[in-house]
């Protein structure tokens, strides 16, 4: 009977999440951290296959993030295809030589000098998947007219988030890659004028000998204030 109520005429269902004892979510979430605090951006790929079914959940659990006015503003591309994962690779490092070599600023290099990285990204052709999330800017309705989104980077930033993580949680690992400017993306996927680049992350296993820069996060006291 009571399983939905009408809000403004709108349905609205009943939600009924699972409830802990105190000392069941003081567990949880300390073993969720130490989980998530295992997670680290690997350069580092092995080769071997991922089936596509673990991709296409990964993806799914993206698209569960909250999102302005649940517009869901993100299309996600999955590069299989060993020529245009090349083709961006070539692209991609063209721009960050660019970056690299002119635009990036003493400070900014130096401010990198510690995580190792540089123009050169084999990852891009090593990993079995390259996915790149592009956000929507505005959709296009039957009749062509167009209707804007909201909150496009909060949305697109926390499915990403989300995407991560799901990510992690198969075992696999990533990296947030960020080739500035990306239009290039645009163009070898064809994307329509209503998407634009947001993020490139190559998944797959790591490397059997992976290596990460040894850097820490910041602690509780930094990042937290109470009132
Ligand atoms: N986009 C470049 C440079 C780069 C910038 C930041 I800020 C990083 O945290 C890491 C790299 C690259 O991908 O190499």
């Amino acid at each position: 009977m009571d399983d939905y109520i009408l809000i403004e005429g709108y349905k609205h269902i009943r939600y009924k999440q699972e409830i802990f004892s105190e000392s069941e979510i003081l567990k949880k979430s300390k073993d969720f951290f130490e989980w998530a605090d295992k997670r680290r951006s690997v350069r580092h790929f092995s080769n071997k296959e991922v089936p596509i079914e673990i991709i296409e959940n990964i993806i799914k659990t993206a698209s569960t993030a909250p999102s302005g006015a649940n517009k869901q503003p993100w299309t996600f591309c999955v590069v299989k295809s060993d020529e245009i994962k090349k083709e961006i690779r070539l692209a991609a490092e063209t721009e960050e030589r660019k970056s690299y070599n002119e635009r990036m600023s003493d400070v900014w290099l130096q401010d990198l000098e510690h995580l190792g990285t540089d123009a050169n990204k084999p990852f891009l052709e090593t990993a079995p998947y390259l996915i790149i999330a592009f956000k929507r800017i505005f959709e296009y309705d039957a009749e062509e007219k167009k209707h804007q989104n909201y909150y496009v980077n909060e949305s697109v930033g926390l499915a990403c988030g989300f995407l991560i993580s799901a990510i992690h949680n198969a075992g696999l690992v990533t990296l947030t890659h960020t080739p500035s400017p990306m239009r290039f993306l645009e163009k070898i996927l064809k994307r329509p004028d209503n998407e634009r680049a947001f993020l490139l992350l190559p998944v797959g296993y790591q490397a059997e000998k992976a290596y990460v820069p040894n850097i820490k996060r910041k602690p509780l006291e930094d990042i937290m204030k109470f009132y």
